[in-house]
């Protein structure tokens, strides 16, 4: 009994508290503020959307500008669609909870923004080859981010700025992240609620 009370005790610091982190994007031009940190299995990402038009789309390392699809499972990456926001005033918050501490890569799918660096990454390691700014530079070598302006799931009918309701087709978010709520269409409609009672 005692041997259990100890190794409970050894593990209980390791499962820190859940947080909050606030991402701003587009507060400071065509970039995420801050694009390159790290978060822990439970921390709420909320993406505070600025001026202009903009997205949070999840890539890969490989292909910095792309929205992500497994090829194995299709499920696809996280993807907040396309928020537009007036001049000068705050739009929605669109959120997310990590799932894993492997890297989450991802940029902004507007026209011409990957390929001027708004890219951003979530637990890149930097003694790795795969790090922030080789992610960023690697955004930035491609042809003006020309690939990248499909908006990922939740892009039309989805997006936080205007309805706000979920797609019944959204694909299944991939494991590296989801959004709040339990996935799928249930995770388009607890990401609609969140944004209705920002609005209202
Ligand atoms: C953390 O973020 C969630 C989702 O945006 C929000 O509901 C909650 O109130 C926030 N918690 C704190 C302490 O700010
Ligand atoms: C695709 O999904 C499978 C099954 O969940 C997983 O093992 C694999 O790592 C995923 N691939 C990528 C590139 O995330
Ligand atoms: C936001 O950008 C997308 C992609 O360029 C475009 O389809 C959409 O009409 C834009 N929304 C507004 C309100 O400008
Ligand atoms: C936004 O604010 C700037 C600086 O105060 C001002 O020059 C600009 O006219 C404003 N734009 C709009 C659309 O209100
Ligand atoms: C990215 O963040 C890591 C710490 O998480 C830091 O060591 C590294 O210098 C940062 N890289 C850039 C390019 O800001
Ligand atoms: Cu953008």
């Amino acid at each position: 009994m005692r041997f259990t009370s100890l190794a409970v005790l050894a593990v209980a610091p390791l499962l820190a508290a859940a947080v909050n982190i606030t991402v701003q994007v587009g507060a400071n031009g065509l970039s995420y503020t801050p694009s390159n940190f790290t978060a822990n299995v439970g921390d709420i990402v909320n993406f505070v959307f600025y001026a202009k038009n903009h997205t949070v789309t999840q890539s890969s390392f490989a292909a910095p500008c792309t929205k992500f699809v497994n090829t194995t499972t299709n499920a696809v990456g996280i993807a907040s669609g396309f928020v537009p926001v007036a001049a000068n005033t705050t739009g929605p918050t669109w959120s997310i909870q990590i799932a894993t501490t492997d890297p989450l890569w991802f940029y902004c799918g507007q026209t011409g923004h990957c390929g001027a660096g708004m890219v951003g990454a979530i637990n890149a390691v930097e003694s790795s080859t795969k790090n922030y700014a080789a992610f960023k530079a690697a955004a930035m070598a491609t042809a003006g981010g020309s690939t990248s302006a499909a908006p990922g799931y939740g892009g039309g009918a989805g997006s936080p700025s205007t309805t706000g309701t979920g797609s019944a087709s959204t694909p299944k978010p991939s494991n590296a992240a989801s959004s709040l709520g339990a996935g799928g269409a249930a995770a388009a409609l607890t990401a609609a609620s969140l944004f209705a009672g920002l609005f209202l």
